[in-house]
């Protein structure tokens, strides 16, 4: 069967982002069709600074959310990557295939280290390397992603024929992203043109999985908008980022399509939408929230649900991780 990976950084709370971008349709791939893989991807969250406890909170409240909106541990291998060694050391291996001028062309350290590339930290550089390992350790075939992700699977690609190509083999798949539906890309709240993010300066950009029912109301409000009623199509939102965007959260959350959603509410003001919005958040999230802070009660609980879930990607991984280092040609 072919292998699902995705995973999520525990860099903070987990956002409706995360939620629409990725487990929402991660919780639709659960089945026979494909084997899933799950992760909360620590080893990434620190290339950026991050302070113990937060890291230690962040990774419970990420798997939380995970197993709230339905990642089922029955169903799917779910757990935190530091918890499977082999992961850093494929990505070693992977340092040593990938290029530098590889690295240099990725979009998202440019955007992580700003200005100062110079100060950033060597992890985050090499942040596509173990990404690519996350993923071919389990030989994953598809990986669920949100639009940002999409250049890091395509260098996962590279990767893997590279290495299959230098070494003369056949052994990692070449990964398919998949990237679906209306949400692939879900926009800060409070400029069109950047998408929303865990780390992002102002919590107003952002709708958080565990906000209370009056803040999401709130943020929806605030939101910044044009003045212009909805259009009769999706068209007429073309020159209108944060318009489409709330339209586009709309549709992903009624599980509808923007062209629906617009043939529903064209001629209708911000002041009939925004409510209608958040009404609609609030009633598909704040089960999702209610079940995070009941396992949130019980951290030992999620940690043995970790635990029970690294052993089992480690039954997939070092077999493979294994054959990788006989096929470099490292003496075990
Ligand atoms: N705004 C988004 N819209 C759609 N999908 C998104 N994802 C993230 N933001 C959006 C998807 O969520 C998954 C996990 O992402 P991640 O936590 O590994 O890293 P990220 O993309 O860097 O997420 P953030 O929220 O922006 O975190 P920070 O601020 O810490 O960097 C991925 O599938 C991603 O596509």
């Amino acid at each position: 069967t072919p292998r699902v990976f995705s995973g999520i950084k525990p860099s903070g709370g987990l956002t409706l982002g995360n939620y629409l971008g990725a487990i929402k349709r991660w919780c639709d791939m659960q089945g026979p069709a494909f084997e899933t893989v799950f992760c909360v991807v620590d080893l990434h969250a620190i290339t950026v600074w991050q302070d113990p406890a937060d890291l230690r909170a962040g990774t419970r409240e990420i798997a939380a959310g995970m197993l709230a909106s339905g990642i089922d541990p029955t169903r799917s291998v779910l757990f935190n990557q530091s918890q499977v060694h082999e992961h850093a050391e494929l990505a070693w291996i992977f340092n040593c295939v990938a290029r530098v001028g590889w690295m240099n062309r990725m979009t998202q350290f440019k955007d992580k280290a700003g200005s100062n590339a110079e100060k950033a930290s060597l992890g985050l550089y090499a942040y596509p390397s173990l990404m690519a390992a996350d993923i071919l350790l389990y030989h994953g075939t598809h990986v669920p992603v949100g639009e940002d992700q999409k250049q890091h699977v395509e260098l996962t690609r590279d990767i893997a024929a590279k290495f299959n190509h230098d070494y003369k083999v056949d052994f990692f798949p070449m990964t398919e992203p998949v990237i679906e539906g209306p949400a692939t890309r879900v926009m800060n709240l409070r400029d069109g043109t950047k998408k929303m993010s865990k780390s992002g300066e102002s919590d107003m950009e952002r709708i958080n999985m565990l906000d209370d029912a009056d803040t999401i109301a709130k943020k929806f409000k605030k939101a910044r908008t044009d003045p212009a009623p909805l259009p009769e199509t999706l068209d007429g939102l073309k020159d209108r980022p944060e318009a489409r965007n709330l339209v586009d959260i709309f549709a992903a959350l009624s599980d509808s399509t923007p062209d629906k959603v617009i043939a529903e509410y064209s001629g209708a003001g911000w002041g009939q939408f925004k409510p209608a919005l958040a009404d609609l958040a609030v009633d598909k999230l704040a089960p999702i929230s209610t079940e995070m802070r009941r396992l949130l009660d019980d951290p030992a609980e999620i940690d043995r649900i970790l635990r029970d879930g690294a052993e089992k990607a480690r039954a997939i991984a070092a077999p493979i991780l294994a054959k990788t280092y006989e096929i470099v040609g490292l003496l075990r």
